[in-house]
């Protein structure tokens, strides 16, 4: 019998019918809420007993309940800051492309400035202080290619200087990759690796450098010499440069005898590929030129280029590194001019005193045109650069174009190098990096 006074529903009351067992054998006397006394059937009675047996299992478990109620809050707490977090990151990624977008225009934007401005160069003579572009009086290069600012960042046109450091041997082997694929006939498109030590604004011209294209079986030695300025020992240096003649001619014989290097070299090594047999294209490739390492491609990038790919090698005495003229100095030095190296020496000495002028800095506005009558020669020197006369030019052809645009809002950048013909503007050459 239970006591007390008990709640049940009207549906309860209603009961069903059950078998009647042991637990079922007593009727449940009780009050309803009103005070009407009732009774309720062995079989509600039942019911009754199994709902207080729930009841007490559930306040014996309500801790666990509580434990687990708490876990499903903190995960969905964690999904939501999870959610949260992701969005946040998707927006400033979304602003960053935006952002990277915006600095590849700016690039552009200064790619097409540097190109108005080789327009309004109508000198018959490129110096490293104008080179491809006039300084009126009183103005800089930094005046004319410094951070131009825009809406919504600047762009800056400059050249690198200093040692090129070789720390990214993934990119370099990667071209050496990708030219193997294409079989030496694709266009190599790899972006700048590495820092160098220092940037000089303004535009640079491809004939202060030796035109890898340009060499022949005569002149192959400035190359070689380049090399040899450049700290290297003369036998990597003959090496290199009788590979690079290999390289490019377009037959299977070795040039220089041993020192060269043909498809027989190359389709012997590890992870062999072919000999080009054609012009330069990139100046990547000289790393898979017989005897070149990082180190001396390094040492010689700033020295070389490949463009044009077609006529004889001009060199403007005005914009060449030092390196460049004692190269080529050096070249015409021997029995031929009864001359010797210190005489090339001599030569490349005076030609960058002279040029620099009188604040003895050679890239200042201040720098004079190499003139052989001015520069205070011996009869030597004077052979020397009477034989270096037919490399010699004044007005570049080939002007290069390094500028970076930069979005102020993220800080994204984008480099775009190019090299445009002087006569039409067009575009020999379009690397782009983000
Ligand atoms: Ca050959
Ligand atoms: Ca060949």
């Amino acid at each position: 019998m239970i006591k007390g006074r008990v709640f049940v529903t009207d549906e309860l009351l209603r009961g069903e019918q059950c078998k009647v067992s042991r637990a079922q054998t007593s009727s449940l006397r009780f009050e309803t809420a009103r005070g009407t006394p009732r009774t309720i059937r062995p079989a509600v009675t039942h019911r009754l007993r199994v709902f207080q047996g729930l009841r007490s299992k559930l306040r014996q478990e309500s801790g666990i309940i509580l434990i687990v109620v708490l876990w499903v809050l903190i995960i969905l707490t964690l999904l939501v800051v999870g959610i949260g977090r992701r969005t946040s990151v998707d927006v400033a990624l979304a602003r960053f492309e935006i952002g990277k977008l915006k600095a590849k225009y700016l690039a552009l934007s200064g790619f097409m400035y540097a190109r108005a401005k080789i327009l309004e160069d109508k000198d018959n003579v490129d110096t490293r202080a104008q080179c491809g572009v006039v300084l009126e009086e009183g103005q800089t290069l930094e005046d004319i290619f410094g951070r131009i600012e825009l809406e919504d960042g600047y762009f800056e046109i400059f050249y690198s200087i200093g040692k090129y450091k070789t720390d990214n041997h993934a990119f370099l082997h990667g071209c050496i990759e990708d030219v193997s694929r294409s079989k030496m006939k694709g266009e190599l498109s790899c972006s700048e690796p590495g820092d160098l030590s220092g940037v000089q604004y303004g535009l640079t011209d491809e004939e202060r450098r030796i035109n890898l294209n340009a060499l022949t079986y005569n002149n192959y030695k400035i190359l070689s010499h380049l090399i040899v300025q450049a700290g290297f020992d003369e036998q990597t240096a003959e090496t290199i440069a009788s590979s690079v003649i290999d390289w490019r001619d377009s037959d299977d014989n070795n040039f220089n005898d041993h020192l060269g290097a043909e498809e027989s070299y190359y389709s012997a090594q590890e992870s062999k590929y072919h000999c080009k047999n054609s012009p330069f294209e990139s100046l990547e490739e000289l790393l898979l030129v017989r005897g070149m390492t990082e180190e001396v491609f390094g040492a010689i990038k700033n020295d070389v280029t490949f463009f044009p790919q077609k006529g004889s090698m001009k060199i403007n005495f005005n914009t060449a590194s030092e390196n460049v003229l004692l190269a080529l100095a050096k070249n015409f030095s021997g029995t031929k001019t009864n001359t010797t190296e210190a005489d090339a020496e001599s030569l490349a000495g005076k030609m960058l005193s002279y040029r620099a002028g009188d604040d003895t800095v050679g890239d200042t506005v201040g720098g004079r045109v190499i003139s052989v009558n001015d520069m205070g020669l011996n009869a030597k020197e004077k052979v020397l650069f009477l034989s270096m006369a037919p490399y010699k030019t004044e007005k570049s052809q080939y002007l290069r174009i390094k500028v970076k645009g930069v979005e102020k809002a993220t800080g994204a950048s984008a480099l775009i190098e190019t090299v445009v013909n002087r006569n039409d503007l067009s575009v020999v050459s379009w690397r782009r990096r983000l």
